[in-house]
């Protein structure tokens, strides 16, 4: 049986529609669980929106919509761009859904088995766009008052509430950061997480009395869940629990995958209340950077808000998805615009892999028929360029294991470059009338590497490098292909046919209302 692989996003707060962040956490997420599924992983992949809480409230409040009915509109949207982006979950979880309610219910009652639970008075700061408590000594001054750490708003709340003992877990919670050096990644965040808890740890208030939109606190009338308690508990409500049934399998989570905004509930709070619950701990939280539009944070009041399936319009697919994976160094924050995806993907997908692919799948298709030549008579360079395939792929594949998604994406691109050179040193046109024997080696060469090249790129291109496959009839596409050295012989005794090819990752033009 294959290893399971269990990989989130954040759930997003469908409080209005999806953003270029949204998408970029999505596409990331995605193609790790691509390259996991290649690898031969039985890989589960969750992803889906967090309809609770005090924001969702007001917004639905503030256009005069019901709460529940805005929120399943919205989240139609967020299922809507993962589609459009060709992001394969296995799950597309809400959390208005009955089974996360019971689910939710049950991780609270083993926390208050623990005797984690108990009932007080909260008294002090709230950031309604945060759905976060902050310490008076945490929040900075603003032009009007008082601003979270993020720089949102606080108001004073004062109510009865739940609270969780989450100051008895700050020693426990210090020895897994000690034991687990991978469990917070990068190690900047996880600096900043073990800074935090170092600080001292306050008892979290998790239940609210002001309004009744989240998941009923079981046996205490007027309470709901404060939104994040429910929130974190998707990824186990994701998989059946509390039934012990097949999905549970995929716990505990290999890979969290959220923004450095949020990275404090999921390597504090969560891991706390799953100690509380006595349940086994996710083994990797991940908190990638934000996506900034041209150094700039995205704010409606900038106008710079824009809907990523605008640009998958206006790019298509593959280049966005290329373009936010190879621009922004995983972990960092990155910076996006049209002219910088127009540059990037028109120099290295479409021009550098895609003309490769281009330029000889049409040589084949119209000088030979679309008939693979035979082996031919092979040189020197031939072993060397598959041998520099061969490693770039394998760079990719290291690099995609540890998540450094951009570097593996650069090392791909060396196989591809030493093809181009390789091509342009060889020229196959040129030899077709001098020394066919010799341009059926060199052609044949070149669909070996593109085969594996195509292969390797897949998690992060699907449909451009599945197309390229599909026009040679490569059929086989987890990492063990890649290593099939007979694939080619085996392909041209089966006497297949290369179709006239479609490019796969055709240039892009700057739509004219950037480029004015
Ligand atoms: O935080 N660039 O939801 P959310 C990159 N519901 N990532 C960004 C981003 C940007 N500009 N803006 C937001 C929530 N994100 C909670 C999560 S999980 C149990 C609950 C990321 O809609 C953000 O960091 O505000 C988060 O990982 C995700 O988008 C959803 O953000």
């Amino acid at each position: 049986m294959a290893d399971p692989f269990y990989i989130t996003t954040a759930i997003s707060y469908p409080n209005g529609r999806p953003h270029i962040g949204h998408a970029y956490e999505a596409i990331a997420a995605d193609a790790i669980a691509r390259f996991q599924r290649q690898a031969g992983r039985d890989v589960r992949f969750q992803t889906g929106t967090d309809e609770h809480g005090l924001k969702m409230v007001q917004t639905a409040r503030a256009l005069n919509r019901d709460v529940a009915e805005y929120a399943a509109e919205m989240s139609s949207y967020f299922k809507q761009m993962c589609d459009t982006l060709a992001i394969s979950y296995d799950n597309f979880i809400q959390t208005t859904t009955p089974s996360h309610h019971r689910a939710s219910q049950a991780l609270w009652e083993k926390m208050e088995k623990n005797g984690d639970l108990y009932l007080s008075r909260y008294e002090g700061w709230y950031s309604v766009r945060d759905e976060a408590f902050y310490d008076e000594k945490e929040l900075v001054d603003g032009p009007d008052g008082k601003l979270s750490p993020q720089g949102t708003p606080v108001e004073w709340t004062a109510e009865e509430t739940w609270f969780f003992r989450l100051s008895k877990y700050q020693q426990p919670l210090l020895d897994l950061y000690a034991a687990n050096p991978d469990f917070i990644r990068p190690d900047s965040r996880r600096n900043e997480v073990i800074r935090f808890v170092e600080g001292g740890l306050n008892d979290l208030s998790v239940s609210r009395t002001s309004f009744d939109w989240g998941v009923p606190v079981p046996g205490s009338d007027g309470h709901v869940m404060y939104v994040w308690v429910d929130a974190l508990t998707n990824y186990l409500s994701g998989l059946g629990f509390p039934d012990d049934g097949d999905g549970m399998r995929y716990w505990p989570a290999d890979l969290h995958l959220i923004g450095k905004d949020i990275i404090r509930f999921h390597t504090v709070y969560w891991p706390a209340f799953l100690l509380s619950a006595g349940i086994e701990l996710p083994r990797q939280v991940f908190g990638h950077g934000f996506l900034l539009h041209r150094g700039e944070k995205m704010s409606k009041s900038l106008g710079n808000v824009v809907d990523p399936g605008d640009l998958a319009q206006a790019f298509g697919v593959d280049a966005l998805r290329y373009f936010l994976l190879r621009e922004v160094s995983f972990g960092q924050d990155g910076s996006y615009s049209a002219e910088a995806i127009v540059t990037r993907v028109n120099a290295e997908l479409a021009n550098a892999f895609g003309n490769l692919a281009q330029r000889t799948l049409s040589f084949i298709a119209k000088n030979l028929d679309g008939a693979l030549p035979d082996r031919g008579r092979s040189e020197e360079a031939d072993g060397i360029l598959i041998e520099e395939v061969i490693v770039a792929c394998a760079a990719l594949k290291a690099a995609f294991n540890d998540l450094m998604l951009s570097q593996g994406i650069e090392g791909w691109l060396r196989g591809v470059y030493a093809c181009n050179q390789y091509i342009d040193a060889q020229a196959p046109w040129a030899l077709r009338k001098s020394d066919p024997e010799r341009m059926n080696a060199v052609l044949g060469t070149l669909v070996r590497a593109i085969r594996m090249l195509a292969i390797a790129i897949l998690p992060v291109v699907p449909a451009g490098a599945g197309s390229i496959l599909d026009q040679i009839g490569a059929d086989a596409r987890d990492h063990a292909a890649v290593d099939d050295d007979g694939w080619y012989d085996r392909q041209r005794l089966s006497d297949v046919r290369l179709a006239t090819p479609t490019p796969a990752f055709p240039r892009l033009e700057l739509p004219p209302e950037v480029a004015a």
